[in-house]
């Protein structure tokens, strides 16, 4: 991965989050701390949505896993209430394979104007070329960080959003064919996104901001400020992290910058949509990403249901604000 150390801690003053007072507190001094909402977001059920991916094998595009894993995912999302389109695409890796690649667009209240857009790459990458192992370099990866988390953890948000959404409207993505990509190409990565922004299934699709969920599962995981998502939403990264330290979480999300990764996010960043990337990254290791990242170890035993959890509550609390 490119690593940019960028450090723009001029910027990363996290406001008291602004939870919403309950009425009985309301004449609370100003100094008290924000009583967050209640949002219920089921860790357990979150794991076992990664789990249930991984046992489909590797989800590698033009495999039978990965066509079944996507009518599945597909399938969930609906039974969970949301309004579904599944866009077919034929897609040109940068080895020259034709992906046959899924992306899968759930909506909630689709006749809102004000939209939140969240979304997950959930394909797995064909080799594991990072794993110590050279035997390894040419297998699929689980994908159970790596893909699986960050859909799960959605895929948990959906079924609590069919049993309480907001007013505003709520957008699921899952993407495909991030991962068929090759270092020092920074155009080989993310293609299912690229696709989705330059053919959008929904006639002027707009929403005002997205949020980006990548290895968001991994034990011991930490996440800190990602510098694309930075220059282009600042005050949602800031909101983010801000309800994140609200709840507790300011040991896993830390206020502080870490480097530029090129994923999905940038696709919509380069559309004109305000987005970030909840992106496991330690400042202080040598890719940056969970040792197990590309590696045959990115499998359940390096899921932790407290990182998902963390995930999963910060983001349900935002869009529920
Ligand atoms: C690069 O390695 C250039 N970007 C990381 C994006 C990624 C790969 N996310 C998950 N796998
Ligand atoms: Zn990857």
């Amino acid at each position: 991965m490119r690593k940019t150390a960028i450090i723009l801690a001029a910027t990363l003053a996290v406001t008291a989050c602004g939870g919403k007072k309950a009425t009985a507190e309301s004449s609370a001094p100003e100094s008290a701390a924000p009583v967050p909402v209640e949002v219920s977001f089921n860790a357990d059920s979150a794991y076992s949505y990664v789990a249930r991916q991984v046992a489909f094998g590797p989800r590698v595009p033009n495999t039978e896993a990965h066509r079944q894993c996507g009518a599945w995912l597909a399938s969930e999302l609906r039974r969970h209430g949301a309004k579904v389109t599944e866009q077919k695409a034929s897609l040109k890796a940068f080895d020259g394979t034709m992906l046959d690649a899924l992306n899968i667009f759930g909506q909630y209240n689709p006749a809102a104007k004000e939209r939140i857009l969240l979304l997950a790459h959930w394909d797995c990458r064909p080799w594991a070329d990072k794993d110590p192992d050279p035997a390894n370099h040419d297998k699929p990866v689980d994908g159970a960080n790596d893909g699986a988390s960050g859909t799960g953890v959605l895929l948990e948000i959906a079924r609590q959003l069919s049993a309480k959404a907001p007013e505003k409207g709520i957008d699921i993505l899952f993407v495909d064919a991030e991962d068929w990509g090759t270092d020092g190409d920074e155009d080989s990565w993310a293609l299912g996104a690229k696709y989705f922004m330059e053919n959008l299934p929904v006639e002027g699709y707009s929403p005002d901001e997205a949020i980006l969920l990548d290895m968001v599962g991994g034990k011991d995981a930490v996440f800190c400020r990602e510098y694309f998502s930075e220059r282009a939403a600042p005050g949602l990264a800031q909101a983010v992290w801000g309800i994140a330290a609200s709840r507790g979480y300011d040991h896993i999300f830390l206020n502080r910058m870490g480097s530029a990764v090129t994923d999905d996010h940038v696709q919509l960043i380069s559309h004109g949509i305000p987005a970030i990337d909840i992106i496991e990254y330690h400042p202080d290791s040598d890719s940056g990403f969970n040792p197990r990242w590309h590696t045959a170890a990115d499998n359940m035993e390096g899921i932790d249901p407290a990182t998902l959890r963390a995930v999963g509550e910060t983001v349900m609390q935002y869009i529920a604000n």
